[in-house]
């Protein structure tokens, strides 16, 4: 985004200016290597995965230790330093990078797993641990991480915790306020809060760590996760499918769960505009020879292959001869399941490739959920922004995601970023989402792109929460600061 595009906020002048006083006493905490103040090393973290939000941040802090997290939280709450919590820096809604000179406080160095129970597959980890490196732990005893997302191999687990994600397996595993048994968190003044419990029923009255989940950095910092961890299933099956129409897509959902009912673990769809732009992307041959208007990626995950191999043939089958898929390919070995997964993961990433891509994460009731990537496309055409040429702003409106969970990603690829765009997209897909019953952010959060808009999906009375919430946790609100709160 440029000067002209970005959105306009002012900086919180009650805020200190960092000093060189200021970086002498981070350094007494921490080692000299882990305060970063090198204009050089600060690129990374001052700009988010989409390179749309930037802040200039002057310094950024690595501790090893939650004592180490306490007494940096300790002092900028006494100085009155803004400060924003930074996992793997890959959240796409400008939420992980500051605004303005915000200190960043990395957890990459908070990276060591704690313990794991075989017996319970309960797992405790610091929040800095890479989440593919996790499932890479719990696969050699068995165990798989109850969250897979196609940025896995960057972000991290207090990241994960941070944003509530959902990603590609919450269909069979769930969300993480049902998953995270207990949090180990730094409030605002330092205070360490630990629950790290081993429990899976604890009723001692409030159940505070789901207020961390999805909190965004703002109320607190997550430094330990405690996670339930499921058996990995032994054998997974993947199909990718053709389909001629947004109502196929939905009879393929039901007919899917009733089929493969316990071994269905993944339900994605795409449609031929993503996989257009995942073409130019990917470079390779596409998994079916024709082009249809919808796809679907099936994931089915059990522990018994010829009754799993059973369970998929019929219903491939039954759908084919019943017309709801026009044609499909199963993956016949671990190297072809990972490219057909790469068809819809690497689409996230394929719609920056015209230069810029306007991000809409949201959930939306099934049967009108694409409907919005039909409306944006409309409004687009209407205004005439989007076309082949250079001369349009707009190369490709693009619908995803993970349809199972009512969970649409509607992308518009940009060539660059204008006005023009912006205001014909915004506030209309949030207005549309309301009129219609969704939510504005159904896994990425709110971050800094939402900001303006909870009130199309939270009431009045809700925001109010938050905010005394806010108030009473970080009543200097020196966390995460001109973010949704
Ligand atoms: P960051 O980006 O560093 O931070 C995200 C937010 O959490 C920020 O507000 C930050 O301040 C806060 N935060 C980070 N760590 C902490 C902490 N320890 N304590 C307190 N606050 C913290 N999301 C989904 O839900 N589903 C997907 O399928 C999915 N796929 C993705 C695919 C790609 C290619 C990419 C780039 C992103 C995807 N995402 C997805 C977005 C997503 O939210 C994340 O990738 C991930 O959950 C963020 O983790 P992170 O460690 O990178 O956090
Ligand atoms: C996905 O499901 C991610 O691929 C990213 O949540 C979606 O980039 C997006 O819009
Ligand atoms: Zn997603």
């Amino acid at each position: 985004l440029t000067k002209e595009t970005y959105p306009s906020t002012a900086r919180n002048q009650a805020f200190a200016r960092l000093s060189s006083d200021d970086i002498g006493e981070f350094k007494k905490i921490l080692s000299d290597k882990n305060v970063l103040t090198d204009a050089t090393d600060l690129e990374f973290f001052n700009e988010d995965w989409m390179r749309k939000y930037r802040g200039e941040s002057k310094c950024v802090l690595k501790p090893q230790t939650t004592q180490q997290v306490s007494q940096i939280l300790k002092y900028c709450n006494e100085k009155k330093i803004a400060v924003v919590p930074q996992g793997g820096n890959t959240g796409l809604v400008g939420g992980s990078v500051p605004v303005f000179d915000e200190v960043v406080l990395s957890l990459a160095n908070m990276n060591k797993i704690r313990s794991f129970d075989n017996v319970s597959g309960i797992f405790k980890l610091d929040a800095g641990v890479i989440l593919e490196i996790a499932d890479q732990y719990l696969a050699e005893q068995g165990y798989i991480f109850p969250l897979d997302l196609g940025a896995k191999g960057s972000c991290h687990v207090g990241g994960n915790v941070a944003c509530n994600a959902g990603g590609l397996r919450l269909l069979r595993y769930g969300s993480l306020h049902g998953s995270v048994l207990g949090l180990e968190v730094v409030l605002a003044d330092g205070t360490i809060v630990d629950s790290m419990h081993s429990l899976r029923k604890d009723n001692t009255g409030y159940d505070t760590k789901q207020l961390f989940i999805g909190s965004e950095g703002t109320l607190g910092v997550i430094t330990g996760v405690s996670i339930l961890c499921p058996a990995r299933p032994r054998f997974t099956n993947i199909a990718f499918l053709g389909l001629e129409s947004y109502e196929a897509v939905q009879h393929c959902f039901t007919q899917a769960k009733n089929e493969l009912g316990e071994i269905l673990s993944a339900f994605e769809f795409m449609d031929e505009d993503s996989q257009d732009l995942a073409r130019k992307f990917i470079k390779q041959t596409h998994p079916l020879e024709e082009t249809y208007p919808f796809y679907v990626l099936i994931e089915t995950s059990g522990s018994n292959k010829e009754h799993d191999d059973a369970k998929l043939e019929t219903f491939l089958e039954t759908s084919m001869e019943n017309g709801i898929v026009s044609d499909g390919t199963v993956a016949q070995d671990e190297a072809q399941l990972k490219t057909l997964w790469y068809w819809r993961e690497g689409v996230s990433e394929a719609s920056t490739i015209g230069g810029g891509v306007y991000k809409y994460d949201v959930s939306i009731p099934l049967k009108d959920l694409y409907g919005l990537v039909e409306a944006a496309r409309e409004r687009l055409e209407e205004a005439n922004l989007i076309g082949e040429t250079d001369d349009f702003p707009v190369l490709r409106v693009l619908g995803y995601g993970h349809v199972g969970d009512g969970n649409l990603h509607l992308n518009v690829a940009v060539r660059r970023y204008t006005k023009e765009v912006e205001k014909c997209l915004e506030p209309f897909v949030y207005e549309w989402i309301s009129e219609h019953h969704g939510s504005i952010s159904a896994e990425h959060g709110l971050g800094f792109q939402k900001k303006n808009y909870i009130g199309y999906t939270k009431t009045e009375n809700e925001i109010k929460l938050i905010k005394q919430l806010k108030n009473l946790y970080d009543p200097n609100g020196i966390l995460n600061p001109y973010k949704y709160v």
